[in-house]
């Protein structure tokens, strides 16, 4: 294995050629995402559609077209039973008798298009377990420790694919010389001391008493522990966590008085990266099990998150727990 490797060299050795052929779909998806993302300034494609989704979350330009794009090449690669998307309603069987499926948010962080912050796709991808025909919502409520793949695309200063099929976790560059996703971080692995935190500290108000202390613990002065930490928040998560997986440190979205279960989807948001982060060497809880634990119950069902060095992940359930 060697940087500049192409994706499809990559995958040929490391999964089945189901596998292999759904993750290339995607990451032809998620080139042409990335150019209209490039190019949205110029094609009236930033802004909203006037429409909200089933989220109630005002719909971008964006969010809608990357969600097509998205199904048109899965169902392309003819791998993908079902089809499982923050901006549709409820699950879509692409492929009646195929293995898989997926479940994605096609474009997070989408309202920082237009101020040009990094933003991502996120995806994690099942094993079916209805028998062939159209899919079942029980293909999609699996505890993540079923995942079979998953990971990002972050489209920012560069686009890069960061995933993994349970064995490391692996990025490829897109090459804007020859369109190629080729290998550029190998078996990577997060820094298991941290000294960033990530939280969007305006909703401090609406914290638990626990919360509010680790936050305190974080920006007071201790030359051993490498205190006060650096508060870093995009908002965007695919730019906040894949931060953190190179340099450490901990991303964080509680449960609070306005959001009870917090407010990032569990299945296509916190499940993914916390299989990514855990397959890295760090840690993913909802401040207290494992993400990968928990049984989903509704599709687009949300989680409280605390995900990645496992110092910080293991000092904040000391104080939410306190
Ligand atoms: P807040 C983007 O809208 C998103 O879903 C995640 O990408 C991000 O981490 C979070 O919401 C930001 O939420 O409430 O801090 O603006």
């Amino acid at each position: 294995m060697q940087k500049g490797m192409k994706l499809d060299e990559f995958l040929i050795n490391h999964t089945n050629l189901e596998m292999a052929k759904l993750l290339l779909a995607l990451a032809e998806g998620c080139k042409v995402i990335g150019r209209l993302v490039n190019n949205a300034g110029l094609n009236d494609i930033t802004g909203t559609t006037g429409e909200t989704n089933v989220q109630g979350e005002t719909v971008q330009k964006l969010d809608d077209l990357s969600n097509k794009i998205l199904m048109d090449y899965l169902t392309a690669s003819e791998t993908c039973a079902g089809y499982l998307s923050e901006e549709n309603e409820g699950i879509v069987t692409l492929r009646a008798n195929a293995p898989y499926t997926i479940s994605v948010d096609p474009l997070d962080g989408s309202s920082n298009i237009d101020v040009c912050a990094p933003i991502g796709t996120i995806f994690a991808i099942n094993e079916r377990v209805s028998q062939l025909g159209a899919v079942t919502e029980a293909d999609f409520l699996q505890k993540g420790d079923n995942t079979k793949a998953a990971g990002y695309v972050i489209y920012g200063s560069s686009t890069i694919l960061i995933f993994s099929v349970g064995k490391g976790v692996y990025g490829f560059t897109l090459n804007t010389q020859d369109g190629e996703f080729r290998l550029s971080n190998i078996d990577m692995k997060t820094p298991e001391k941290g000294k960033i935190y990530s939280i969007n500290q305006g909703n401090i108000g609406k914290f638990t008493d626990g919360m509010k202390n680790f936050i305190q613990y974080c920006v007071e002065s201790d030359k051993e522990t490498s205190r006060p930490y650096s508060l870093r928040y995009i908002g965007s998560m695919v730019g906040d966590v894949h931060r953190n997986l190179l340099k450490g440190g901990i991303f964080m979205y509680p449960a609070n008085k306005g959001e009870t279960k917090g407010k990032l989807r569990l299945l296509y948001e916190c499940i993914p990266m916390a299989y990514l982060l855990e397959n890295a060497g760090g840690m993913a809880t909802d401040g207290n099990q494992r993400i990968l634990e928990l049984q989903p119950t509704e599709v687009h069902e949300r989680s409280a998150i605390f995900i990645g060095s496992k110092n910080l992940v293991e000092k904040a359930h000391e104080f939410l727990k306190g």
